[in-house]
């Protein structure tokens, strides 16, 4: 019998680790950006969420270092036809399902930029939800 090679091994063992890292159901998030904006104004991110899973999530909250502060934030149409903004105490993501965040909709807002944001920066948000814990991400900036 031939002695097996070192390379049979590492083949042996990637195997493994990969059989061990098969992806679960988790919640994801893309198509982040965020909207330009002048130091000391505002701006907002938007992004999309999937939630796989069989049970409903619920995101807390949301931090930005690019902001003094970040709220989570629903636009919609008051009484006679002004777009207003509500903040959120939290945001459900019901099981099986995708929520977006846009345009005129859902957004996380940044109150009071602590930078300029400049298409091409890149901004780290943090988003917190009730049972997938903390999620990063980086945020590039666009134009809309
Ligand atoms: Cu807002």
């Amino acid at each position: 019998m031939k002695p097996i090679g070192m390379g049979s091994v590492v083949l042996f063992l990637s195997v493994l680790v990969l059989a061990a890292c098969t992806p679960k159901a988790e919640l994801t998030l893309q198509d982040a950006w965020a909207r330009p904006g002048l130091k000391s104004g505002n701006s907002a991110i938007y992004f999309e969420v999937q939630n796989p899973l069989d049970e409903e999530d619920l995101l807390l909250k949301a931090d930005c270092p690019a902001a003094v502060s970040t709220e989570l934030h629903m636009s919609m149409m008051d009484a006679s036809g002004n777009m207003m903004m509500q903040p959120q105490e939290n945001v459900p993501i019901p099981a099986q399902s995708q929520v977006s965040f846009k345009p005129g909709g859902l957004h996380v807002m940044l109150i009071g930029l602590t930078q300029d944001l400049n298409v091409g920066d890149t901004l780290a948000l943090t988003l917190t939800f009730q049972n997938a814990g903390t999620l990063q991400l980086e945020v590039p900036v666009k134009t809309p």
